[in-house]
This record gives structure tokens, C-alpha cells and sequence, in this order.
């Protein structure tokens, strides 16, 4: 269930790849409301978070796309809701300012409340699981200056990784867990993807040109893929420049890859719909 690994993804790959190559991979789904994140669980269940109208609390929601393309809402009543991420069965969300944790259909309690932050989230992003069942979220801050990527470990203790006392955190948005102890990091701000230690907040620059960089995927062949929310496009990382793999499209955001690894899933914002990329 985790964005990454390599046993899952091929347990999942054995069990649904087949069902789930010939039913929604082919398709958009259309009709979703201002949708920022996306994630598969291996049983090729799809979930999209919608923030609805920006800044407007109580209309988010998370909706729930069935193996066969069949569009219903999951979990209602939410702020702003972004990043999207599952340990086990349960999905965790960055909701604007909190943490909500999603056990089943239309059950959530809210699992890092704003308090519980050493410092006022002020937007906060996308969020991903290591295997330990941590979690790290961004705070894209003001989406100019500022902002911090935390840890959140499995008693919901929060712990800063990086924060605005560093010059190269303007505004942290898509991560990906990667390796043991590690994280990719694209900034917002100045488009430019990091490495970054989790343990020590090392921060080491992979590539630049990510525009307004938004999600971040890695695939088992080592690619790593960038959406840039601001400029359209989906890019690639290659020597340490970003490079294009397609544009047009309107306001990519949080990216994620199918369960069988072969596509990428695209919340494309402001077109309001969910996008299947075949990867190569
Ligand atoms: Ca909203
Ligand atoms: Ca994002």
C-alpha cells in the first residue's frame, strides 16, 4: 500500500494486474472537484482527494474509483484536502492544517490535529508512509518563502526534517519515500528536486527546471517522474536537468503510479479530471 515498495507492488502486479490493465487505465475520469492527489491500493482501488473550492472548509471530500471505473464518495465534510497516502488499509490525508486518518467508507477521526505541529502548518501538501508506518508531510507555507517537511511517527509525535531556517525551503510540495531513510522533495517555488536525509535534514540537489513542481513518482525501473503544476507538464528527471514528457495539461498535481507500475495516475486540477499516462 505504501507509494513505494518493491514486494508489494508485485504481489499487486500477480493479483489485479490483468483485471485492472483492461478496465480503468484506458479511461479519464472526468467530473471531479478540484482534485489534488491520488493514490491505488493493490486491490486496484483508487482514491482522489477533491478540495473542492480553495479556502472553503467543509466541502472537500475524498472520492472512491472502483477497479471497473465506478466514481462514488468515500469520506465527506473535509477542509482542503491534498496529499494522499495508505498504510494498510487506512488512508491518511493532509487536510489544509491537520492529519485525518480514514479507516472505512465514511469513517475518519482527525489524527494530527493543527495543535500537535511545532509550528502553524500553513498548507500543507502532500504525505507519503515509509515501511515503519511513519509519515512525512510538506508545508508548502505561504507558497513563496517558507514552509517545513515533518515527520509524523506511528504514536502521531510530530518532528521537523527541514524548515525555513534553511535557504533552499521555499515551499515544499511532492515527496516520495525512498530507499531506508530517505526522501525526494520538489520545491514549488524554485522547481528544483532534492534529496534530503531524514535523520540528518541533509538536503543534496538532483535536478532543476520542475517549474511549479507538484507530485513526485518514482518507478521500479529507478525514472523518476515531476508533475509541474504551473507550466502543464509531466517531466522526467535525467543529469540532473528536468526534461519533457508531455504537456497540456491543466494543472497537473499529485502524481502517483498504478499498482502494476505501467501507469502514471494525473489529478489534473483545473480540468477536474483524473488522467492515465502509459509509461514506457
Ligand atoms: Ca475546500
Ligand atoms: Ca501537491
Amino acid at each position: 500500500m505504501y507509494k513505494i515498495n518493491p514486494f508489494t507492488l508485485l504481489c499487486a502486479f500477480l493479483l489485479t494486474s490483468h483485471a485492472y490493465a483492461k478496465s480503468i487505465s484506458a479511461e479519464s475520469i472526468t467530473g471531479l472537484l478540484t482534485p489534488e492527489s491520488v493514490v491505488q491500493a493493490n486491490n486496484g482501488d483508487t482514491f482522489v482527494s477533491e478540495i473542492n473550492v480553495f479556502n472553503t472548509d467543509g466541502d472537500g471530500q475524498i472520492k472512491h474509483i472502483s477497479p471497473t471505473g465506478k466514481v462514488s464518495v468515500y469520506a465527506r465534510d473535509m477542509d482542503d484536502p491534498k496529499g494522499l497516502t495508505m498504510i494498510g488499509n487506512k488512508l491518511y490525508v493532509a487536510d489544509k492544517n491537520r492529519i485525518l486518518e480514514v479507516t472505512s467508507k465514511n469513517n475518519w477521526r482527525v489524527y494530527v490535529p493543527e495543535t500537535a505541529f511545532p509550528f502553524t502548518p500553513q498548507f500543507l501538501n502532500d504525505i507519503v508512509a515509509d515501511q515503519y508506518g511513519n509519515l512525512y508531510v510538506s508545508d508548502s507555507g505561504d507558497l513563496t518563502s517558507g514552509g517545513a517537511i515533518y515527520k509524523i511517527d506511528q504514536t502521531g509525535v510530530v518532528s521537523v526534517i527541514v524548515d525555513r531556517s534553511r535557504p533552499e525551503v521555499l515551499a515544499p510540495n511532492g515527496l516520495w519515500f525512498e530507499g531506508r531513510n530517505q526522501l525526494l522533495s520538489v520545491d514549488f517555488a524554485s522547481g528544483i528536486l532534492y534529496r534530503i536525509n531524514i535523520s540528518t535534514g541533509k538536503m543534496t540537489q538532483l535536478a532543476t527546471g520542475f517549474g511549479g513542481g507538484d507530485g513526485i513518482v518514482k518507478t521500479k525501473k529507478g525514472k523518476i517522474y515531476v508533475s509541474d503544476w504551473k507550466n502543464g507538464y509531466i517531466l522526467h528527471a535525467s543529469a540532473g536537468k528536468a526534461r519533457i514528457v508531455k504537456g497540456g495539461f491543466n494543472s497537473p498535481a499529485d502524481i502517483a503510479l498504478s499498482v502494476d507500475g505501467d501507469h502514471l495516475l494525473i489529478p489534473v486540477m483545473k480540468a477536474g479530471t483524473l488522467d492515465f499516462m502509459k509509461l514506457k
